[in-house]
């Protein structure tokens, strides 16, 4: 099944992703992920990206667009993916839209996660304690949230409007989040 993973930093998209790929089988393609890669391997794309990401803005929509369209060459996507961090804003989520169109494929379901802002800048505070991640800085969370406010939140209603939004509470222990999200997914267990 092809699934997008939407919610505030903080809110457990990447941790939850990973638990749906073990679930899936399909692979777990993560935006964040792609381009801290380019940043720790130095590429020019990374160095572009590098002081952007730092400050908790979003990297150009040509650059993270060009990078998903390499991976969805590969061939472990043609059963399914679920996207993590993509699209960010509305321009994203209709080149996404195009992009599936074109080769074939469109969106099964996009799963929001909701969690109260306070929890949220714990959550990061804690991890930027165990793994002192640049954009978990106190100065950039807060930024990520008001870019998250301003430009994601709308991504929202994009789905809202396509009938397929899975709004969730996001908050409790990871099993009890991932609980609902497979109760969500389950009508579409047997999409290929
Ligand atoms: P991302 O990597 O997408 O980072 P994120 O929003 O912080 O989410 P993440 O998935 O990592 O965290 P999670 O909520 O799982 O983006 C980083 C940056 O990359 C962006 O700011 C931007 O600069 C750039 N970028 C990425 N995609 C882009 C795009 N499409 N366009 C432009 N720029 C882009 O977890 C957070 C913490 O909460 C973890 O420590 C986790 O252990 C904890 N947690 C999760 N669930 C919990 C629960 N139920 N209870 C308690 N703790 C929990």
């Amino acid at each position: 099944m092809r699934l997008v993973l939407l919610g505030a930093p903080g809110s457990g998209k990447g941790t939850q992703a990973t638990r749906l790929r073990e679930h899936l089988q399909v692979p777990h393609i993560s935006t964040g992920e792609l381009l801290r890669a380019a940043v720790a391997a130095g590429t020019p794309l990374g160095l572009q990206a590098k002081a952007i990401m730092s400050a908790g803005n979003l990297v150009s929509d040509e650059i993270v667009l060009g990078m998903l369209e390499e991976r969805f060459q590969r061939s472990d996507t043609v059963h399914g993916f679920i996207l993590d961090g993509y699209p960010r804003n509305l321009s994203q989520a209709n080149a996404l839209d195009v992009l599936l169109d074109r080769i074939g494929q469109s969106m099964d379901l996009a799963i929001q996660l909701e969690v109260d802002q306070e929890l949220l800048v714990a959550r990061l505070a804690g991890r930027a304690q165990a793994e002192g991640r640049a954009d978990d800085s106190p100065e950039a969370v807060r930024n990520r949230l008001r870019v998250y406010e301003e430009q994601t939140a709308p991504v929202v209603d994009h789905y809202r409007t396509q009938g397929k939004l899975a709004h969730l509470d996001g908050v409790g222990s990871l099993d009890d989040v991932f609980t609902r999200i497979l109760e969500a997914i389950s009508p579409y267990a047997d999409v290929g």
